[in-house]
């Protein structure tokens, strides 16, 4: 198999660069897609991009990776605070995945620094803008490439 990943976005990521560029900064989904994407070809992975509002989308984009990419890089936003179906998506397809944020989500509102997915995740990128992506995507090549080496 060709060595890819998924980059999977949940709700209200669509509004990125229009709305409250103060906590996530200028830049559009769009680009910072294809940031990911070209750190992710730096790596030797293919990347496929995907965003939802919609829960069950996220669910059966998780499922559809099982079997069709290496791992996930997926900021699941407010699905990552009480989703408990997201959460079982991840652990049921076994996956590595990453779970990124571009603000810090530990020094916000209270219901945000939970998060209900993190247990069945590898790691966590949280506070660096769009730069948590490029991070998350090292993060799973790492780990990934680990893997290779056992
Ligand atoms: O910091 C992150 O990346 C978040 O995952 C973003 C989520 C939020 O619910 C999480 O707690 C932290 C979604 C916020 C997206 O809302 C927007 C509103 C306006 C413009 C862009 C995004």
């Amino acid at each position: 198999m060709h060595k890819k990943i998924l980059l999977i976005n949940g709700p209200n990521m669509n509004m990125l660069g229009i709305r409250q560029p103060e906590i996530y900064g200028r830049d559009s989904l769009a680009a910072i897609e294809e940031l990911t994407r070209r750190r992710a070809a730096e790596l030797g992975y293919e990347c496929e991009c995907f965003q939802s509002n919609y829960e069950g989308a996220v669910v059966e984009a998780i499922h559809r990776a099982y079997g069709a990419a290496d791992g996930i890089v997926m900021n699941p936003a407010a699905f990552t605070h009480y989703s408990y179906a997201v959460a079982d998506a991840v652990s049921a397809v076994g996956l590595p995945v990453v779970e990124v944020h571009m603000s810090d989500i530990h020094s916000r509102e209270d219901f945000r620094s939970k998060s209900v997915i993190l247990p069945y995740c590898i790691g966590q990128v949280a506070g660096h803008g769009k730069d948590s992506y490029r991070l998350g995507v090292e993060m799973l090549a790492a780990y990934l490439e680990g893997k290779e080496n056992v």
